[in-house]
């Protein structure tokens, strides 16, 4: 499939599937909110086209074993998934009290999920790019993972008799220790990974083009001559852990004394959750996905992991493929995401805000508190930029929250008292519809607002959430200001004025409304329904259209 053929296919859109090994925070709530905007936005754009939305809970590895052996006492697999079932269904209803258009919420423990991941392995070892490999290193048993030479350093307890060693970074102990792994040929794809991000602009493969930069720095450093002790970059990785560690998650194919590693379990959801391997890509599956949102902390794996064993899909066996140009194996390659939306992180006093430190704000108790679409126009309005992290903070949300009831939800009020609309009519009485707007504030709002849908589209179409959202909230404001300037109330004003503002003020709140549906769906609901605008006045292609307000019952209602 080229891009070009698949404009009819679903929009896909897929988020992260988080690790149900604690309560959701509002990092996730915030993964979750940029893709419902863009699969709202979408089905705005284009009605006719489905739009899928994929969300869920990735749900084997370690960190989930231990956490379940936590909180319930014992590792049994039942007691595990038991565990999982129970928080899978609290990060589902976030997603539905937050108003997640999702379309597949997806789980690592169904059985369709297994499927798809013994298909894949099956067929990457079949053609010989999974093999077994020994694998040797010093590994922590706390941390469940190897380090190199240049990791570790001797602890304060080593003698000469019983020399220690520990982790530089963990500071747990290490130990030599050596097992077969299988691994994946990660390396084979180095060339064809170089040409694909080499030839497709920042904004065409990964946004933003900081996070585009570190992955294409990293593959040009994998390429040069390794650090002695370290793997290269682009190394083999070992896709197994031996049974006897890990024991929840998908068995290896074929030896069940090893199980699947988490990562490549995990990055097969977003074919599954589309029904492969029983659906292909050809059929109207959704694959490839349109549009990837992640945060940084995983950004390796997925855009060089992924699309690596997505090549190794399409790819002859192992044996032949070295004949095979880097251009082959993209054109060979099962088809590749097509865009990849890395954003920053939230921080508490500038510190990451996560599980494992414990700071985390509760988007719940938030959601609860302010409103929904409150908290959704914040994470928007200050988290769509992306490129850096931001801080959470109350005293913003509240800022923003009342910028939004401010420029919207009192403009409206103030646009649709019973005085206003009285006059306004009396002006209509007088001149018609065909009259032409002539108040220079009303003119230059005039024209502010025919102009929104497209720079708000560009912005979407850029992925820049926050550059959309301004450009709403300035032409807002500038509506605020240029009816403070008339002053429509005031009995100095004739009721021609009064017509043309209120008409004026009616078409940007229009407007305003059908370009805020995906940030804030609710809301928008709220003030469309009260404009009297019927289902088919709420789409993008209307609003090249006019509205004879004249004709509508207009109803002031509160908004907030
Ligand atoms: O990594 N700010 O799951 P996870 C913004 N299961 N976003 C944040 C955030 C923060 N402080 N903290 C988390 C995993 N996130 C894997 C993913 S995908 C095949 C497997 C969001 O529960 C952000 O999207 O640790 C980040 O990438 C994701 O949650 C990590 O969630």
């Amino acid at each position: 499939l080229t891009r070009s053929q698949d404009t009819k296919k679903p929009y896909y859109i897929t988020t992260p599937i988080f690790y149900p090994n604690a309560v959701p925070h509002i990092g996730h709530l915030y993964t979750l909110v940029l893709g419902d905007i863009f699969a709202r936005y979408q089905r705005l754009q284009d009605p006719g086209r489905p739009v899928k939305l994929l969300v869920g809970t990735d749900e084997h590895g370690m960190k989930i074993q231990q956490a379940a052996a936590k909180a319930r006492g014992c590792s049994e697999q039942a007691e595990v998934l038991a565990f999982c079932d129970e928080l899978s269904e609290v990060f589902q209803n976030l997603s539905k009290k937050a108003n997640i258009s999702y379309t597949v919420y997806a789980r690592t423990t169904r059985q369709e999920h297994r499927n798809a991941v013994e298909h894949v392995w099956r067929n990457l070892w079949e053609k010989g790019f999974i093999y077994k490999g020994d694998y040797e290193g010093w590994y922590s048993i706390t941390d469940e993972c190897f380090y190199t030479t240049t990791q570790v350093t001797e602890s304060a307890l080593s003698t000469p008799e019983t020399p220690e060693y520990i982790s530089k970074e963990t500071g747990s102990k290490v130990e030599w220790s050596k097992e077969y792994n299988y691994m994946f040929r990660l390396s084979a794809f180095r060339d064809a990974l170089l040409q694909h991000y080499s030839t497709n602009k920042p904004s065409d493969a990964i946004v933003t083009p900081s996070q585009y930069n570190s992955v294409a720095l990293q593959m040009l450093a994998a390429g040069e001559t390794q650090v002695s002790g370290e793997p290269p970059l682009l190394a083999d990785i070992s896709i197994s852990r031996p049974r006897s560690r890990l024991n929840w998650g998908i068995p290896v194919p074929n030896d069940p004394e090893h199980t699947v590693y988490v990562w490549f379990d995990a990055l097969l959801i977003y074919l599954s959750g589309v029904g492969y391997p029983g659906l292909q890509a050809k059929d109207n599956s959704g694959w490839a996905p349109n549009l990837q949102i992640i945060g940084k902390d995983i950004l390796r794996f997925h855009s060089l992991y992924l699309p690596a064993i997505l090549m190794a899909l399409g790819a002859p066996k192992y044996a032949e493929f070295g004949t095979q140009t880097a251009s082959e194996t993209i054109a060979n390659s099962y088809p590749l995401p097509h865009r990849l939306l890395t954003h920053a992180h939230w921080t508490v006093s500038h510190q990451k805000m996560s599980k494992s430190v414990g700071n985390v704000v509760d988007p719940v108790h938030s959601l609860e508190k302010y409103g929904i679409d409150i908290v959704r126009f914040y994470l928007a309005r200050v988290g769509g930029r992306f490129r850096d992290d931001v801080d959470w903070s109350f005293e913003q949300l509240e800022k923003h929250s009342k910028e939004l009831q401010s420029y919207l939800g009192n403009y409206f009020l103030r646009n649709t008292s019973a005085r206003l609309t009285a006059n306004a009519e009396l002006g209509y009485q007088e001149v018609g519809h065909q009259h032409a707007t002539s108040h220079p504030s009303n003119v230059e709002l005039s024209r502010r607002v025919y102009e929104l849908p497209t720079v708000v589209k560009t912005f979407m179409d850029n992925l820049e959430i926050a550059e959309a959202v301004g450009e709403m909230i300035e032409v807002l404001g500038l509506a605020n200001k240029a009816i403070t300037d008339i002053a429509p109330w005031s009995k100095t004003c004739s009721p021609v004025l009064v017509y043309e503002t209120r008409r004026t003020a009616l078409d940007t709140l229009r407007t305003a409304g059908i370009c805020l549906r995906p940030f804030v769906p609710e809301t928008s609901e709220r003030l469309l329904d009260a404009l009297a605008l019927p289902q088919e006045e709420r789409t993008w292609e209307s609003l090249s259209k006019n509205v004879p307000w004249h004709e509508r019952k207009v109803q002031g209602v509160r908004l907030f």
